[in-house]
């Protein structure tokens, strides 16, 4: 069996959102994951944000690629929609979905073999175009599924659990999304609940590409004394720039002038409120969120919370004018413009 259904039934009195829905129905299958797998406690992550901001599953659209990360999708959200593709071709499949339908919430579920190797190109068009989506990549420095080799993001000097040391320079995904221009750049670790349910929802609100590297570590394969992914030392190396709550602006006060708080309003009228733990970290400077992961990868730290925030992101649709509404909405008027704009074009290439 590759899959374990769980048992449908809830107790009646399980306490529903406000679109009716329980925690539980925001579940999948049961996992068949190593037991203590970071990825799984991503999954649970996925499935508190969604419950919490009153989505609808059926809005939802999970892609992934190849991995144990890119399985993790048939365990959350089992009544959405869902394409596991091909290694690394996720964010080309995602793109092309949000293109055609808009109107959907996409989670874009992937490795950091998957992402940062064979995706790395796609991975990169994705970013830089703006398509909106949450973007998350479980990333624990070795190609779990296949065994344990290291990935393109094992920190150059990590010791592999049969004992080859890492000669490689990392790439650091988060450093290359901010490079390549989304608008909503994090990074969390899946031992932190309480900082990545926030992270995500706060993507999930944004209006452009959202991008969470989510520190994940695979206890089977790189979870040793020696490893730069490991639980015990990203524990002892975690320097979280800042905490998020994500909070209604209709609802809450600003209280301003705080040197500890700062409040972003966000373009669907919700606030992000970021409590300060690095007070000299602004997240809405890109160059000062390159300058901070670098200054702490220097250091031999994982910098993570919200590292960048444009809060005037424009997503891709935005950007080109498109018609509103999903393509298979559009009427006759909005798909042939008639023979006057057509003559019209003509006239325009002469
Ligand atoms: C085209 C292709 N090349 C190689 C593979 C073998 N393969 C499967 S998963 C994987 C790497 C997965 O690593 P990652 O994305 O980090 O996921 P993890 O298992 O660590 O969560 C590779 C190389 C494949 N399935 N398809
Ligand atoms: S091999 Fe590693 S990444 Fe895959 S399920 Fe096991 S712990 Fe997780
Ligand atoms: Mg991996």
């Amino acid at each position: 069996m590759t899959y374990l259904a769980k048992p449908r039934l809830h107790h009646p009195s399980l306490t529903k959102n406000k679109v009716g829905y329980t925690r539980r129905d925001y579940e999948g299958k049961v996992s068949t994951l190593c037991a203590g797998c970071g990825h799984d406690s991503v999954s649970a992550a996925i499935v508190q944000a969604c419950w919490q901001l009153d989505i609808e599953p059926h809005r939802v659209a999970k892609l992934s690629g190849i991995g144990c990360s890119s399985k993790t999708p048939d365990y959350f959200l089992g009544a959405s929609h869902g394409f596991n593709t091909v290694h690394g071709r996720m964010p080309s499949v995602l793109t092309g979905a949000y293109l055609a339908n808009r109107e959907l919430l996409y989670l874009g579920i992937s490795g950091d073999g998957d992402s940062a190797s064979i995706g790395l190109g796609q991975f990169a068009h994705a970013m830089r175009r703006g398509v909106r989506m949450v973007y998350i990549v479980e990333n624990n420095g070795v190609y779990g599924l296949t065994k344990g080799q290291f990935s393109a993001t094992a920190d150059k000097g990590s010791v592999a659990k049969k004992g080859a040391t890492n000669s490689d320079a990392a790439i650091d995904l988060a450093a290359l999304a901010l490079q390549l221009g989304a608008t909503y750049v994090a990074r969390g670790f899946s031992g932190d609940k309480a900082q990545l349910v926030p992270l995500i929802e706060a993507a999930i609100r944004h209006g452009g590409a959202a991008f969470i590297d989510v520190v994940s570590p695979c206890v089977a394969f790189n979870n040793h004394a020696g490893s730069t992914r490991s639980y015990d030392h990203v524990r002892a190396h975690n320097e979280a720039l800042n905490r998020i709550d994500v909070i209604d602006l209709a609802a809450e006060t600003v209280v301003q002038g705080s040197p500890e708080v700062l409040d972003v309003p966000q373009g669907d009228g919700s606030l992000l409120r970021l409590r300060r733990l690095d007070a000299g970290h602004d997240p809405t400077d890109r160059l000062a969120a390159m300058n901070a992961l670098q200054r702490h990868a220097a250091a031999g730290e994982i910098a993570t919370g919200l590292l960048y925030i444009d809060p005037s992101a424009r997503d891709w649709h935005a950007a080109h004018r498109t018609p509103p509404g999903a393509l298979n909405v559009l009427g006759e008027a909005a798909l042939c413009p008639g023979s006057d704009a057509l003559a019209r074009i003509n006239a325009s290439l002469k």
